[in-house]
C-alpha cells in the first residue's frame, strides 16, 4: 500500500512521562472554562508540540488551545453548551462537531451552514447535545491541511448515569506524516494519493505523543474511548491478551460485543467504545496492534501493569451496558429507498478513469475531481450554492444503499443524524449499531435507515480528507 514508515514507528523506548499519563487519566481541565459549566473557549492557533518524544525535535501543528489534541470538552446531555471559537490562523477556518445531532447553523460547514470565521474573527456555537457518547470535533475548512496539521480534539458527552468503571480513559489517535527534522512533511493534496489511499503518515501519536507504555492495573475495569483523528489511516487494534467488548460505535451504544476477527476496525473520524476487564499479570507488559495494512503492523502502545496485585480476582459484577440514547427508529416498512454510489478513484475500471485517474470534466463543480457521487463530484469543504443531491421531507423514514463501486476502503460521514446500520453486503449487521461514519471496503454495499428528522442542507462525505476534498461529497437536504 501506499504506506511509509520511518524509524518514528519503531519504538524508541521513551516512557511515558507524568504529564501524559494525567492526560489519560484525569483529563486535564481546560483553560478558559469555568467548572460545573458548559461554556468553553476554544482557539485555533499555531502552536508547537513534542509528538515523537523528548529526543525528537519538536513539530510546529496548528492546535486548539495549543495542545495536541486540542483540549477535551465536557458537556451533559441534555444542557445547553456555548462553543467560543476564536480564530488565531492566517487563514479561514470552522468547527465541525463531528457526530452530535445539533441544529444545521451549528454544524460548521463554510457556506453551506455559517460563514468562515475570519483570521482574527470568533463564531459561537450553541446547541444542546442529545446524545451521551465520544464525539469529536475538528475544522471543516481547508481540512485536508488544518486536520493534517493537528486541528482536532475530542468531545464526551456525560451519560446522565454513567455505568460502572474503575477508569474511563481516552485514546486519540493521530496519524503524522513527519520529516527527519520533525516538520510536517509538505505535499498536501498530492492527486495521486487522492485518488488512491489519501494521505497515510508515518507516525501515530496516542494523545498527542508516541507512546511506549500506558499504566494499568491488574482486575480493573476501564471504558477505553477510541477516536480515530487520522486523515486517512485505517486501524485495525488488537489487544494482546485481552477481550475488549465494544459497547458503543460513533457514540452511539450498541449490544456488547466482542469485535469480528478480535480486531477493532477503526476508520478516520470513527470511535468506538469498549469495556476492557485487565486479566494480565502484575508487572508484565501486552501489545496494543495495529495490524490493519497488510505486512505494516506496529505497535500502538503497549498495556504496562504495575507490580500490584489485582483490584478484584473476578470481573466487576455489574453491568456493563450502555443506556441507549433517544434516537428515533425509523419505520423501515414506510421508508423511501435510495441508492448512493461511490465512482470513481484508482483501479476503479470506470470509463475514463485511465491515464492518471482523474475525471476531468465530467461532473459538476470539480474540476480535475478523482471521485464523485451518483456521478457528481463536490469538492473541497462545503461552499454556497451546493444543490442536495437529495431532498427528504421532514419526519420521514429513509432507507440508504451505499454502494462502493472503487477499490478503496471510505469511512462514510453523514452530518446532523445517526444511522442504524441494516445489513452488510446482504447480511444483517447485528448488535443494533448505529454510526455516523460507516466504514465501506472496496466493493461493499452497506444498508443504513434514518429518521430525516433534522432540518436542513447536510453533508455526506467520505473522511478520508484528500477523498471529499477530490470530490467524494454530496448534500442531503431535509426540507
Ligand atoms: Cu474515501
Amino acid at each position: 500500500m501506499n504506506t511509509e514508515f520511518n524509524g518514528l514507528v519503531s519504538r524508541r523506548g521513551l516512557l511515558r512521562t507524568g504529564a501524559g499519563l494525567l492526560l489519560t487519566t484525569a483529563l486535564p481541565p481546560l483553560p478558559g472554562h469555568a467548572a460545573g459549566s458548559n461554556e468553553y473557549r476554544i482557539a485555533a492557533a499555531p502552536a508547537r508540540a513534542r509528538l515523537a518524544g523528548d529526543s525528537r525535535p519538536e513539530t510546529d501543528v496548528w492546535a486548539y488551545n495549543g495542545t495536541i489534541p486540542g483540549s477535551l470538552v465536557r458537556l451533559r446531555q441534555g444542557e445547553p453548551a456555548r462553543l467560543v471559537v476564536e480564530n488565531r490562523l492566517d487563514q479561514e477556518t470552522t468547527v465541525h462537531w463531528h457526530g452530535i445531532r445539533l441544529p444545521n447553523a451549528m454544524d460548521g460547514v463554510p457556506g453551506l451552514t455559517q460563514p468562515p470565521i475570519k483570521p482574527g474573527g470568533s463564531f459561537v456555537y450553541e446547541f444542546t447535545p442529545p446524545d451521551a457518547g465520544t464525539f469529536w470535533y475538528h475544522p471543516h475548512a481547508n481540512s485536508l491541511d488544518q486536520l493534517g496539521r493537528g486541528l482536532a480534539g475530542p468531545v464526551i458527552v456525560e451519560e446522565r448515569e454513567p455505568v460502572a468503571v474503575d477508569r474511563d480513559l481516552l485514546w486519540f489517535l493521530t496519524d503524522w506524516r513527519l520529516t527527519d527534522e520533525g516538520g510536517i512533511a509538505s505535499g498536501f493534496g498530492n492527486r495521486m494519493e487522492a485518488a488512491m489511499s489519501g494521505r497515510v503518515g508515518n507516525t501515530v501519536t496516542l494523545n498527542g505523543r508516541l507512546s511506549e507504555a500506558e499504566p494499568v492495573r491488574a482486575g480493573e475495569r476501564i471504558r477505553l474511548r477510541l477516536v480515530n483523528g487520522s486523515l486517512a489511516r485505517i486501524m485495525a487494534l488488537r489487544f494482546e491478551g485481552h477481550r475488549p467488548l465494544i459497547v458503543a460505535i460513533d457514540g452511539q451504544p450498541c449490544d456488547p460485543h466482542e469485535p469480528e476477527g478480535s480486531r477493532i476496525l477503526l476508520g478516520p473520524a470513527m470511535r468506538i467504545d469498549v469495556m476492557l476487564y485487565m486479566q494480565g499479570a502484575p508487572g508484565r507488559r501486552y501489545g496494543v496492534i495495529d495490524d490493519f495494512y497488510d505486512g505494516l503492523s506496529y505497535p500502538v502502545t503497549q498495556l504496562a501493569y504495575d507490580e500490584q496485585r489485582a483490584l478484584r480476582e473476578h470481573p466487576l459484577d455489574a453491568p456493563l451496558e450502555l443506556s441507549r440514547n433517544p434516537l428515533p427508529e425509523p419505520d423501515l416498512a414506510a421508508a423511501e429507498r435510495h441508492d448512493l454510489t461511490l465512482q470513481g478513484g484508482m483501479m476503479s475500471g470506470m470509463g475514463g478513469m485511465q491515464g492518471g485517474g482523474m475525471m476531468h470534466g465530467m461532473m459538476g463543480m470539480g474540476g480535475g475531481a478523482a471521485w464523485a457521487i451518483n456521478g457528481m463530484s463536490m469538492t473541497g469543504d462545503g461552499h454556497a450554492g451546493m444543490e442536495p443531491a437529495l431532498t427528504f421531507q421532514r419526519g420521514r423514514s429513509i432507507i440508504l444503499m451505499l454502494r462502493n463501486e472503487t477499490a478503496w476502503w471510505h469511512p462514510m460521514h453523514l452530518h446532523g443524524h445517526s444511522l442504524a446500520v441494516l445489513s452488510r453486503n446482504g447480511r444483517p449487521v447485528s448488535h443494533r449499531q448505529w454510526q455516523d461514519t460507516v466504514l465501506m471496503a472496496p466493493k461493499d454495499i452497506v444498508e443504513v435507515a434514518f429518521v430525516a428528522d433534522n432540518p436542513g442542507d447536510w453533508m455526506l462525505h467520505c473522511h478520508v480528507m484528500d477523498h471529499q476534498m477530490a470530490g467524494l461529497m454530496t448534500v442531503l437536504r431535509v426540507a
